[in-house]
């Protein structure tokens, strides 16, 4: 095979020149096609064959113990200026990047395939998807972006029907940090990926092309490439409303796209769109449109059980990836969180007898790979080329003090504040320290493919785009008391706060107005059958006014950290909420 598409085959060749593979595939997606990729990944020792009895057509993939998160210290922005970059991300200036992969990527494919996988990132006839090529070595990313994306013929399709795709060159070379790096060269469409086979790092349809290519294309445009999972939620009376929420990586967005409404919320049904990236435009009704450009979710595994997430625990029994789970003695896949006590006879991730005393069974930041039909909360909506509308945005972060469970933005500009100042403690999902609070705008901070401010003045104008825009919200499920117990259910439960956020939407549900936005009044909350205290509702709805006058003036100093790029707007939201204080 190879295509018509004159731009496509040279650029093939040019990257076949430099990376020297012993051949080159062109990936169709067909099923003899995974058939043969998995009984080579099997022979290599890449992926290990699940018990088929209990998870038919599963693997799990060990990588290697250096390589299980994203690394940011090694991503970066390559645009002509720093400034363009913006402070909050790394710069590399693209004549210096472009020398260092090359050296990187010379002759790094001897001995390998060379995988081309054209893909489509939305649904394959969606006005709103774009199409991507991935040069890969690894097997493992082209398995992936099977069940992560639409792959194969009918990309290429519409590639050569369109013309246009976005470049990603990814190679393992010899997975060593001190060659790792992710290079994002958005004037040229361009990703370089060398020195990691991990998701984000790897997968280059997702994080690297669907949000910081994505998003600086977006800005130029008029539309938002987000960092946030979308879900329907289906009242007794069978009426949907939409919402969108951006979370940090980790922080809970595949478990609110596929929650299951607990017994006390009986009549409700939950339809899940998608559960990290979004999309939106503005439709010419005038209201927010999202299309899912994911094909499959690429989830956390600890923490997911049937008491949690059941709809995760369904999904994963056949056709699924794991990356980094521990192992069973009948060769099932487990986690910290899959049930209560680690079963006898475990082996770790690393493929090492499991000892409590010797760290975790699985990584914190082991991962299941599955497509998102296998999810029983699917939404056949997920494949509307024009998306779903949007009736909110929630913005959320883990937040052990201070930043109440729920509330509600005053108008748009104060909403883009609200991102703006979102701030979570880190996870496992990047390399580095876990639980240390820091700034992740709109949870974006790891994925704006441009200076950071520029993206929030785009955001504020958005706001004069239309009168009919989603109402903004913050939530935060991840309060924890004095023994450092989480003090909110969260899960299912959190559907209660879905429902007083859809209410005000549509023009009820009590609130009380208070310095940082509107609050949930006694009772708003539908808080029957709920096993939480009054004492502890009332504290995870207070607004601590000393609390949140330090953290108003530390926003204030990340603010002025981007110096004249930073909107007036969201300087003069700063001294307002200040001066309520
Ligand atoms: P990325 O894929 O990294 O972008 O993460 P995500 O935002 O989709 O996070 P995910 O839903 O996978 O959740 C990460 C961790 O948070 C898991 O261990 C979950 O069990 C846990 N979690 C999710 N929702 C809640 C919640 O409402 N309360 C509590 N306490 N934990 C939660
Ligand atoms: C995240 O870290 O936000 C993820 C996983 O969704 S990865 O694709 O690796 O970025
Ligand atoms: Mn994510």
């Amino acid at each position: 095979m190879s295509t018509s598409n004159a731009a496509l085959a040279a650029w093939v060749n040019e990257v076949a020149n430099l990376t020297k593979p012993d051949d080159i595939h062109w990936v169709n997606g067909s099923e003899a096609e995974r058939d043969e990729l998995i009984r080579q990944t099997l022979a290599s020792g890449e992926l290990i064959a699940l018990n088929p009895e209990t998870h038919p057509g599963s693997y799990l993939h060990r990588s290697d113990p250096s390589d299980v998160a994203r690394t940011e210290h090694l991503t970066f922005i390559c645009t002509p200026t720093e400034e363009e970059a913006g402070h909050s991300n790394n710069w590399m200036a693209p004549d210096e990047a472009h020398a260092k992969t090359r050296s990187l990527f010379q002759g790094a494919m001897r001995r390998r395939t060379m995988y081309v996988i054209p893909y489509v990132m939305g649904p394959v006839d969606s006005p709103y998807a774009q199409c991507g090529v991935e040069i890969t070595d690894s097997r493992y990313v082209v398995l992936n972006m099977r069940k992560m994306t639409r792959m194969g013929t009918p990309a290429l399709e519409r590639i050569e029907r369109e013309g246009h795709f976005i470049k990603g060159l990814h190679s393992l070379g010899d997975l060593d940090p001190d060659r790792r790096f992710i290079m994002h060269y958005p004037q040229e469409d361009l990703i370089e990926s060398v020195g990691s086979g991990y998701g984000g790092n790897a997968l280059l349809g997702k994080k690297c092309h669907a949000l910081r290519i994505a998003s600086y294309h977006a800005r130029e445009q008029g539309w938002l490439a987000e960092h946030m999972l979308i879900v329907g939620i289906e009242n007794p009376a069978g009426e949907t409303h939409y919402v969108a929420a951006a979370f940090p990586s980790a922080c809970g967005k595949t478990n609110l796209a596929m929650l299951i409404p607990p017994a006390s919320q009986a009549g409700y049904k939950v339809h899940t769109v998608g559960d990290d990236i979004a999309w939106m435009h503005v439709g010419e009704d005038g209201r927010m449109w999202a299309i899912n450009p994911e094909a499959g979710y690429f989830g956390v595994a600890p923490g997911t059980g049937r008491d949690t997430n059941a709809n995760a625990v369904d999904m994963l029994h056949k056709d699924t990836i794991f990356t980094n789970v521990a192992l069973t003695s009948d060769g099932q896949p487990w986690w910290e969180g899959l049930s209560k006590e680690a079963p006898a006879g475990l082996t770790d991730w690393r493929g090492h007898p499991f000892s409590p005393g010797n760290g975790k069974a699985a990584h914190p930041n082991s991962r299941f790979t599955v497509s998102s039909h296998q999810n029983p909360s699917y939404d056949p909506a997920s494949e509307h080329p024009g998306g779903v509308p949007i009736s909110a945005i929630i913005f959320g972060g883990r937040r052990p003090n201070l930043v109440p469970l729920v509330y509600q933005s005053h108008d748009w500009e104060h909403g883009v504040y609200v991102g703006a100042s979102v701030a979570s403690e880190t996870t496992a999902a990047q390399s580095g320290a876990v639980g240390v609070v820091r700034r992740d705008p709109m949870a974006m901070k790891p994925f704006c493919g441009y200076n950071m401010a520029d993206y929030w003045a785009h955001w504020l104008n958005m706001g004069g785009k239309s009168d009919k825009l989603p109402k903004i919200f913050h939530v935060n499920w991840f309060r924890q008391d004095e023994q450092h117990r989480y003090m909110w259910p969260g899960f299912g439960e959190n559907l209660r706060v879905l429902r007083w956020i859809i209410d005000r939407c549509e023009g009820h549900g009590g609130a009380r107005e208070t310095p940082i936005g509107l609050v949930p009044t006694d009772g708003a909350l539908d808080l029957q059958g709920l096993d939480v205290d009054s004492a502890t509702m009332k504290e995870l709805l207070a607004v601590d006014r000393a609390g949140w006058k330090s953290e108003m003036n530390e926003i204030g100093t990340y603010l002025d950290g981007f110096g004249d790029h930073t909107p007036a707007a969201l300087k003069a939201q700063n001294r307002r909420i200040l001066n309520a204080l």
